[in-house]
């Protein structure tokens, strides 16, 4: 599939994808040489050529040199391990005791804004017809609390939470992109923070591609 040796990393559609735009965030901001191979949704193929690669039958996978990484934080771990020149996770171990808390918060976390806004960067940008409810504005109190905490102890060096783009700025790109994407109200600092990941140039690519795809998936378009 892949030169030898060289990483694939299998994904869904751009434009939707959540989980796969978390590793291939840290992967290209990394400077790790990849190759993408995308596996669209909404057709019956999709599970089954997902699950010719990993049984759980979800996107993103990493394939790297023999072996399989399912899941998107194990991803970036792998990454984080197997390319070190990569800086994946800060410096210091008090940074990424805090960056792999709040990644792992992330991964774990945030349900009503995950169901409620799907990813979807094509979309208008305005707000839910319906509005939002209150489990979707604690998400957002509760991200811009986080994010304040992590800037605020770590952030000196740079835009990101960490100062320069980690791991858990990657992690936390696709929620960027629905506080962006649903003109979901936020503080200054928090919009300042969302205009920095947006303005990398992984984010570019990814989204200029996205923009591209004619596919459309009904379940992830809310109104
Ligand atoms: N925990 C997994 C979740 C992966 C996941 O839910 N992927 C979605 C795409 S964003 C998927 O493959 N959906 C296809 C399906 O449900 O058939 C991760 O972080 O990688």
């Amino acid at each position: 599939m892949a030169a030898a040796g060289k990483a694939v990393l299998v994904i869904g559609n751009k434009n939707y994808s959540s989980w796969s735009m978390r590793p291939y965030m840290a992967l290209a901001m990394g400077g790790i040489p990849f190759e993408e191979k995308l596996i669209r949704f909404g057709e019956p193929r999709f599970s089954r050529e997902v699950k010719k690669i990993s049984a759980a039958g979800l996107v993103p996978v990493l394939l790297h040199k023999g072996n399989t990484v399912w899941d998107s934080l194990a991803i970036i771990e792998y990454a984080a391990e197997t390319w070190p020149k990569a800086n994946i996770w800060p410096k210091t171990a008090a940074a990424r005791a805090m960056a792999r808390s709040v990644s792992a918060e992330m991964h774990s976390s945030f349900r009503a804004i995950r169901n409620d806004c799907p990813v979807n960067l094509r979309r208008p940008k305005v707000p839910l017809k319906a509005g939002f409810s209150e489990g979707v504005m604690n998400d957002v109190k509760r991200l811009e609390s986080l994010w304040a905490q992590c800037r605020k102890t770590h952030g000196k060096g740079g835009p990101f939470l960490f100062g320069k783009f980690s791991g858990a700025d990657a992690m936390f790109a696709p929620v960027v992109t629905r506080l962006d994407s649903y003109a979901i109200p936020v503080k200054k600092e928090t919009r300042a923070y969302m205009n920095a990941v947006m303005a990398t140039p992984a984010f570019k690519a990814w989204l200029a591609d996205a923009l591209k795809e004619p596919w459309i998936v009904p379940h992830d378009e809310a109104e």
